[in-house]
């Protein structure tokens, strides 16, 4: 028997009114309460499978009037975090409960919506180190597969760009910074030299040289890039957390660390959206890292793919002790969600950034959630941004302070930004000295992709003309 007709009963009380069909709307299914009995059956089917995709997660069953009177009702279901249920689940509930009696056997019968997560991910290497290690993991992942049942599958890890003994290859057009700065996809070499063509939906990440950096991205059936930065990586662990936490019921502050170059949604998702608190900090890990100290838990994530996630010892220590305090009147389900708190610190790399470790903890919550990486991009839209760098004679003419936001030197140069930034809606731009290269790096974000090229164009020239360029006007990155 399959697990849907686990629940089928065939019983008059839950026969289905003849009533025309009904439709699983924005207060889930609608009508007079009198007509909702099959529903009210049939919501509880759905809720115990839908579950079941969730890895065994609570999901809620609301019955409302709302605003309407008494005895019009609606029944709503609820996923874990409290998302109302996606459209896949929506067709399939509307088609559940419009089954006649004499189908209802049959339909349970059919395959209920599959999960949205696929446990695949195909990882750029950049042609450096990270390709090492990541075969390691594969050849672990592959044992874990063939010890453990065949309806559990381990995470399938492709490498491309992993000729990690050929020259001049190492982060040419390919590797994180490369896809970051671009925006768009890297070159894609089989160990062989062939070429693999890009699979639409499918989801890609690439880390760095070093493997201390990642970012996700993916192509859609249209053919557009998407992608899914630090800042992106950044929001889906400090959400995860923040509703982990609110599930174990016990108070612990998370915050989020950023620089100016995260993306200004991605901040204002992190403050309106998720309620967590956001420092700003100079350019550079070891200025996120120390910052990141001061909350119980701390996410750090540059826009550029450098992150992790830091458990103040304090904390872990509390939360430990409570772990395994008999006493704690913790119920099972606090106590399943404080252990997945502790399994995170345990996927992360607190020490310093590790591509790898983030990548196994992106996919983690990826899993937990039953998310695609369109669900993850869906959570907010970035403000289209242009990232351009500048000669000059002497960069160290060019001084900033608050965590680059403000340019004190050049005098006047500031102000000319300003005056700049003001003619565009959502406008925001700032320039440093790089920390690793002989330019003045430039960022301008603003509500179209257009304006955000303007203005950075424009915060270039005043840069050249205000401290001294030299060679072209201003040059694209790489
Ligand atoms: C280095 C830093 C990184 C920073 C970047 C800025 C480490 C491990 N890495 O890659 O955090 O974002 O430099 O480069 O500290 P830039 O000064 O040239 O813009
Ligand atoms: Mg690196």
């Amino acid at each position: 028997m399959n697990f849907p007709m686990a629940f089928y009963d065939k019983s008059p009380k839950y026969s289905k009114n003849q009533l025309g069909s009904l439709h699983y709307g924005t207060a889930g299914f609608r009508t007079r309460a009198e007509n909702l009995g099959h529903v009210a059956y049939r919501v509880g089917i759905i809720a115990a499978l839908r579950s079941r995709v969730r890895n065994g997660q609570a999901i809620g069953v609301m019955i409302t009037a709302s605003h309407n009177p008494e005895d019009d009702n609606g029944i709503k279901i609820v996923d874990p975090m409290g998302e109302m249920l996606e459209g896949a689940w929506e067709t399939y509930a509307t088609d559940m409960v419009n089954t006649p009696d004499a189908s209802l056997e049959q339909f349970l019968q059919r395959d209920e919506p599959k999960k949205l997560y696929t446990p695949e991910i195909s990882v750029d290497c950049a042609n450096g180190v990270g390709a090492l290690v990541l075969k390691k993991m594969i050849h672990f992942l592959q044992e874990l597969q063939s010890s453990s049942s065949p309806n559990k599958k381990s995470l399938k890890i492709n490498l491309f760009n992993d000729l990690v003994f050929v020259k001049d290859v190492l982060n040419n057009e390919c590797g994180a910074d490369f896809v970051k700065v671009q925006q768009k996809i890297p070159i894609m070499k089989k160990k062989d030299g062939s070429s693999l063509h890009v699979i639409p939906n499918a989801r890609y990440a690439s880390v760095d040289g070093d493997a201390d950096r990642i970012i996700y991205y993916y192509v859609d059936d249209s053919g557009i890039f998407h992608l899914l930065d630090g800042d992106r990586i950044a929001i889906l662990v400090a959400g995860y957390l923040k509703e982990l936490i609110k599930k174990t019921g016990i108070n612990i502050q998370v915050g989020l660390v950023q620089t100016a170059y995260a993306n200004g949604s991605s901040t204002k998702y992190a403050i309106e959206k998720l309620n967590i608190p956001v420092a700003w900090t100079l350019t550079g890990v070891k200025h996120l890292h120390h910052k990141a100290k001061e909350f119980d838990i701390g996410v750090y994530f540059e826009a550029n793919g450098h992150g992790t996630v830091l458990f103040n010892s304090r904390t872990v220590e509390h939360l430990t002790k409570l772990l395994v305090d008999e006493r704690n009147g913790l119920s099972e389900d606090q106590k399943a969600n404080l252990k997945k708190l502790l399994v995170v610190r345990d996927v992360i790399n607190e020490t310093v950034g590790d591509a790898i470790a983030d990548l196994l903890l992106v996919e983690a919550i990826l899993y937990d959630s039953d998310w695609n990486i369109q669900q993850w991009l869906n959570l907010y839209d970035d403000l289209p941004n242009r990232q351009l760098k500048v000669s000059l004679q002497d960069c160290s003419v060019v001084k900033t302070e608050g965590a680059d936001v403000k340019c004190i030197a050049p005098a006047g140069l500031q102000q000319k930004i300003n005056s700049l930034v003001k003619n565009y809606p959502s406008g925001r731009a700032f320039i440093r000295p790089s920390g690793t290269e002989n330019f003045v790096r430039i960022y301008a974000e603003a509500d179209s992709q257009k304006n955000a090229d303007s203005l950075a164009a424009e915060v270039a020239q005043a840069v050249h003309s205000l401290a001294g360029s030299v060679g072209d006007l201003y040059e694209h990155p790489l």
